[in-house]
């Protein structure tokens, strides 16, 4: 029965065409200092570009959340982070991604746009004013969170 379950479960892993389908997990960095969080503005798809996010990225087979955040966090912003605890719900993202946040604080290096736009520090009372559609869709249910946690440090 168990080698039948597996089966079972291996198969459903796998489409038509051999591809595995199962769900991929996406990490993203609420980083936060100084009474601030930053977001970091999108360079691509188009669909996304220009609109402000909790930078991050997929995590690699045998990864943790927190090892894989730190790395996308050093690629893309050249700093690194000490990663907290969860915050917000998950999120479901077409292509089979679940994305998950974390807070973070900065242990060394200053966050830069290496693969971004732009990045920028936000209190809570910019985050309240932030227009939700320059916000990347799936972070914008964060935002109240954010705010709550920027009020609190
Ligand atoms: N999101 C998203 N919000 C968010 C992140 C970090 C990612 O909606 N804060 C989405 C955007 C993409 C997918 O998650 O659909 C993968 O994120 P991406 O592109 O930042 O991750 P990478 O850099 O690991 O992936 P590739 O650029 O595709 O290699």
């Amino acid at each position: 029965f168990v080698t039948m379950s597996w089966m079972i479960a291996t198969k459903a892993a796998r489409g038509a065409d051999g591809t595995d389908d199962r769900p991929k997990d996406v990490v993203a960095a609420a980083i936060v200092d100084d009474g601030r969080v930053l977001l970091a503005q999108r360079a691509h798809p188009a669909e996304l570009a220009g609109k402000w996010e909790l930078p991050g990225g997929r995590v690699e087979s045998g990864e943790t959340h927190a090892q894989a955040l730190s790395r996308e966090i050093r690629e893309e912003l050249g700093a690194e982070i000490e990663v907290g605890a969860r915050i917000g719900a998950q999120v479901m993202l077409p292509n089979r991604l679940v994305l998950h946040a974390y807070r973070a604080r900065l242990r060394s290096g200053t966050p830069a746009a290496l693969e971004h736009l732009d990045v920028q520090w936000f209190s809570a009372d910019e985050l309240r004013l932030l227009d939700l559609d320059d916000v990347v869709p799936a972070d914008r249910d964060w935002i109240p969170e954010l705010c709550a946690i920027l009020d609190d440090a």
